[in-house]
Parts: C-alpha cells; structure tokens; sequence
C-alpha cells in the first residue's frame, strides 16, 4: 500500500530568507565594475551606517559571522579570568571563552524565559570574575536591568550574546544598546540574514575604532599593528545581500508573528504543552516558536514528539539540548554540574523548537499544531 507521508515535502525549523534575483543583481553589478570584494568597502560602509539607523543604535562594526564577533567582543574589553555565562544557547557562546583562553562559570536560567537568572549570578562570582556574558536566548531580553545592576556592584563588564535578537526593541530602545557590548548573528538560520555574518554593537567611537583593527589582523594604520588579530571581516557581496534584505525585514517580520499566533492559539489547549509567554515591553522577532514537554501530562515525552514530527517530516529541533555544559570540553567544570543547573536540565530536556520563518505555509503551522493534538 501506498504510504500516505511519503510524498509530503519535509519542513525544516527554519529556511533562510532571500530577496528576488533580479533585487539582487544591479549590486552584484557595482562589485564588479569596481573591483572592491572586502576590507571595509562601499557597501560594508553603507551596511554599516544603515544597521545602526535600524537597530536604534550608535555604532555598528560588522563582522564575518557572529562567533568570531564574540571572540573579538571577549578581546576589545580585555576580558580575562572567569566568565560567568549560561548553559542554555549554541556552542559557539562558552566556545567564544574557550578561544580566549578564558574559564566559563555556568549559573542557572530562569524558567520564564530561559534566560541567564540574574540571582544566581552573585553566588557565581569570584575574584577572578572579570564578565558576565547573557544570552537573550530565543530573542527574549534578558533582565537587563538587575544584570547591569550587580555588573556594577562588582565591577563587572557585560557582554551580551544578542545572536537571536536582530531588530528586537526593549524598554523603548534597540536591544543592544544594554550592556557594554552585544553581538549579533546574520546566519542563513537568523532572521536576518547575510548568507554568513554577524556584528558587535557598541557605544563609542573609540571602541569602534579598536573593534575594526581587531577584525583586520590589529591594523591601525599601513605599518602599524597594535593587537595580535584576526580576519574577520565582512566582505561585499555579505554587505551588499544586507542591504537588499533589510529592506524586507519588517514584512518578513509581520509574516513571522502570523506563524507565532497561529502556533500560540493552536495549541493553547494541548494539555502538557506549554509556550512561553510574550516577553513584556517588547518587539519581538518571532526568530524561535520553543515547545515545552510535560510527559506526564502529554503522555508522550519529548523525543517521542520529537520523532513522531519527524516521521511527519516535521523537522523541528531541540535547541538547546544538550546543554553547553554536558559537552565533552567543559562538563568537568564545577559550575557545570547538573545540581547547580536544575531549571537549564529541565528546560533543555522538555524543549522543541517549531518551524518557523517568513514562507511557511499557514496550513503547515495548522499541520503541526494537528500532530501535536493527536496523540
Ligand atoms: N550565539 C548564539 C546564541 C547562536 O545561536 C549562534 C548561532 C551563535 C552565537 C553563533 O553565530 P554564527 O557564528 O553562526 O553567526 C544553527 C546555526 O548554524 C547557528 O548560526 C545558530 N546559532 C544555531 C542556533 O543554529 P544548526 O547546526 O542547528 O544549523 P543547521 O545547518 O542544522 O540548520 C538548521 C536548519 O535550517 C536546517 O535543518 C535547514 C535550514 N537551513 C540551514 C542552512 C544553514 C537552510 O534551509 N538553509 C541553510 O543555508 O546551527
């Protein structure tokens, strides 16, 4: 007999955003007529200028992907010692530390939101904490103001890893403009999106100034090389794509929340399920739509779901499972512990992330909610 599935095209958690062609090619055109392909040319300028406008922030340096922003974040504040950082995001936030030969100290998120919990920062630091390094995991802020409070108090700087966070405002501000540095991502997996790419927001011209020699091996001038850096570099054609995309981030936004709702009342009566509240005084991006798995009152746990969308070639993904922390390089740690992360191992065993990104159908997002439903 027939199967039935076979024939249904598979969904992936996300699928990058492209402009037409045709949007794209009369940029493509200037790169070749004037032979710039990188260090700091005409649309990587422009790019620039126009990303602080939008995001509501004083200066943009961009970068080639949003880990190597990190790295070099960790390096323009001269951070040393320890950090303290949370379990819950990509590899590539405690990897950031690792390259800078700097110790990670987990501390526990909060349930709310899955965000780094600002209580147990203080139990965490040493004196050999020089940072605290958050994630607004999901594009959620993180309670910025009591971190920036006991940054403070101890003298503390603050990094954000904002990779989730491109356009989101909070407080009536761009995001990143809290804290002393925050990074973004531009991966064909973010909202935005340059192919690859990424940035560090900061809030002066000087610290601009020493993030663009970092990113261009130390170069301050032809014969001048004052810190040991890197090629991180955005090139043209990443710039010229950025330019082409921002101008399709608020529909792509708008199409984005549609998914969000149709997911949030979907399944609003799915007993076990739960999805996390709107974050307050908030745009959002809608960049994840994260599920949350009570087995006991789903009565399937999550991988089971989690298979069971996969056999609907439903390929949602369980970020973040596991946690940075169980990783082979860091889980001898003390502060990785599972005693000390018990919110962040709840969290990362129960989550699932569904589809979501501009050009998913409704009746896929109506699909998925169905399979959830039935059991
Ligand atoms: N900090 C945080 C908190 C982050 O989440 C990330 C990255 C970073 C820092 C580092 O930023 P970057 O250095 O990446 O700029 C993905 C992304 O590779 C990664 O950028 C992202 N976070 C992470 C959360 O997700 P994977 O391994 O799950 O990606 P992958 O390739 O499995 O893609 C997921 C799905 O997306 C695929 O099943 C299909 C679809 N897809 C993917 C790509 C790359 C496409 O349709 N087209 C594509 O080109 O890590």
């Amino acid at each position: 007999m027939e199967n039935p599935k076979a024939n249904v095209t598979p969904t992936y958690v996300t699928q990058p955003s492209l402009p037409e062609l045709e949007e794209f090619y009369p940029y493509l055109q200037k790169i070749w007529e004037n032979k710039i392909l990188t260090n700091n040319g005409p649309f990587h300028q422009q790019l620039e200028k126009e990303l602080a406008v939008f995001l509501d922030v004083p200066y943009v340096s961009l970068f080639a992907n949003g880990t190597l922003a990190l790295v070099t974040a960790l390096q323009v504040l001269r951070i040393t010692g320890e950090v303290i950082t949370t379990p819950y995001s990509f590899i590539a936030t405690t990897h950031s530390l690792w390259w800078n030969n700097i110790k990670p100290v987990f501390a526990d998120i909060e349930s709310e939101f899955g965000n780094l919990d600002p209580e147990k920062i203080e139990a965490a630091i040493t004196p050999k904490t020089t940072a605290i390094l958050p994630v607004h995991v999901y594009g959620n802020p993180c309670k910025v103001k009591r971190i920036q409070e006991i940054a403070e108090i101890y003298g503390l700087k603050v990094i954000y890893d904002a990779a989730h966070c491109f356009g989101v405002k909070h407080l009536g501000q761009g995001i990143c403009n809290f804290g002393d540095l925050s990074i973004l991502s531009f991966h064909a997996t973010k909202v935005f999106n340059t192919m690859e790419g990424g940035a560090i927001i900061c809030h002066d011209e000087g610290t601009k100034r020493r993030i663009d020699y970092l990113k261009n091996f130390g170069f301050a001038g032809e014969t001048t090389v004052v810190a040991p850096g890197i090629n991180s570099k955005m090139n043209e054609m990443q710039a010229a794509l950025g330019l082409v995309q921002l101008k399709h981030y608020q529909t792509n936004i708008a199409k984005r929340k549609n998914i969000a709702d149709y997911y949030r009342q979907g399944l609003l009566d799915v007993k076990g399920i739960t999805v996390l509240a709107e974050p307050y005084e908030t745009e959002s991006n809608y960049a994840y739509f994260p599920i949350f798995v009570n087995e006991r009152e789903y009565g399937l746990n999550r991988d089971q779901l989690y298979d069971k969308l996969k056999q609907n070639k439903i390929f949602g993904r369980r970020y973040f499972y596991p946690l940075i922390s169980e990783f082979s390089m860091y889980k001898g740690l003390d502060s990785a512990k599972p005693d000390n992360l018990p919110v962040a191992e709840k969290m990362a065993d129960k989550v699932i992330c569904l589809p979501i990104y501009p050009d998913l159908e409704i009746e896929t997002a109506i699909n998925i909610c169905r399979i959830i439903k039935s059991k």
